[in-house]
């Protein structure tokens, strides 16, 4: 199997979801660890300019959001599969429901508890990143209400849980236990409490199922310099891929487009259509210190417009 590259940093949340896909699969992969902040000099070659972590390389072909990664991954180690067969929607839906908002309460915990002794830079970076001033004043008087929050929503996981499964959707882990761990995790890193930090406390099954989680581990990795990834790009070429024609948005291959996410790090991608489909988009740009490189994200939660 071609090697898997991923770009992360150890704090990293999101990060934690692809490192426990690695766990659950026990996959051999490398290592690059890149800044928490901007400026990302030897990430930006490979993305054109998408910022957020993790990013996942396969040679010249480069995997943005968790969303895709966690698909590529799947196509790439299919097994022990975590796209149960016949809940497969099920479980990907699952998992953007807690990408897209228990996540955010869950930064609003951990934020609120330490966001007034982080750096400046990090305060700046953050401000720039979410388009809203990062105020460690604020975070900290709108904790109680982050945490309501993250207790509301964990209380649905926990219901599902209630059953006695030991996996969301049943014996086996799948994408959405992943995408769960990422907030659950970051919550017990974070807020030192042991396994069962305020909400958790009140989510025993929940504390159970992250241990099991926590037990696959995060799989073999290997360190790779981030200029050593660039000469893995270099030295490779994009995998071929294909623009559905019929794709009601009109677009077509060959095409130039920009490519943008819509909550966060909003900054424009562009380059050469190549690929198109109902749960990817791919285009195709060059940089001077890799080549030709793919850049490849989901079309959920990614605005694509043509370019000029
Ligand atoms: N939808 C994205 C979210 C990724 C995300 O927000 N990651 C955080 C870190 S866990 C981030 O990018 N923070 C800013 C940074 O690392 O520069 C995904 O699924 O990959």
């Amino acid at each position: 199997m071609a090697d898997l590259i991923l770009h992360h940093y150890a704090t990293s949340p999101f990060s934690e979801k692809v490192r426990v896909a690695f766990g659950i699969k026990q996959l051999a992969w490398t290592s690059v660890l890149i800044p928490n902040i901007m400026p990302k000099p030897d990430l930006m070659p490979l993305t054109g300019g998408y910022r957020k972590t993790p990013v996942m390389q396969v040679g010249a072909d480069i995997y943005c959001d968790t969303q895709l990664i966690m698909m590529e991954i799947e196509k790439r180690a299919p097994k022990p599969p975590l796209l149960p067969v016949g809940q497969e929607g099920e479980a990907r839906a699952l998992a953007m429901w807690i990408d897209r908002t228990i996540f955010w309460s869950a930064v609003g915990v951990v934020m609120g508890a330490i966001g007034d002794q982080l750096p400046e830079a990090f305060k700046k970076d953050r401000t720039e990143f979410s388009g809203r001033p990062f105020d460690g004043e604020r975070l900290k008087a709108a904790q109680p209400m982050a945490r309501e929050q993250v207790y509301a929503q964990l209380s649905l996981a926990e219901q599902i849980l209630r059953d006695g499964r030991p996996f969301l959707l049943g014996a086996v882990p799948c994408v959405a236990d992943c995408a769960l761990y990422n907030p659950v995790w970051f919550l017990q890193v974070r807020m030192g409490a042991g396994p069962a930090p305020s909400p958790l406390d009140r989510l025993p099954k929940i504390v159970e199922w992250s241990e099991r989680m926590k037990a696959f581990g995060s799989g073999k990795p290997t360190e790779m310099s981030a200029t050593d990834a660039l000469e893995v790009a270099r030295a490779a070429t994009p995998e071929a891929c294909k623009v559905d024609e019929l794709d009601p948005s009109g677009l077509k291959a060959g095409q130039k487009v920009s490519v943008t996410p819509d909550d966060t790090g909003k900054v424009p991608v562009t380059g050469t259509l190549v690929g198109l489909s109902n749960d990817r988009v791919s285009i195709i740009r060059s940089d001077e210190r890799v080549g030709d490189v793919a850049v490849h994200f989901p079309r959920a939660g990614f605005i694509v417009t043509p370019s000029s």
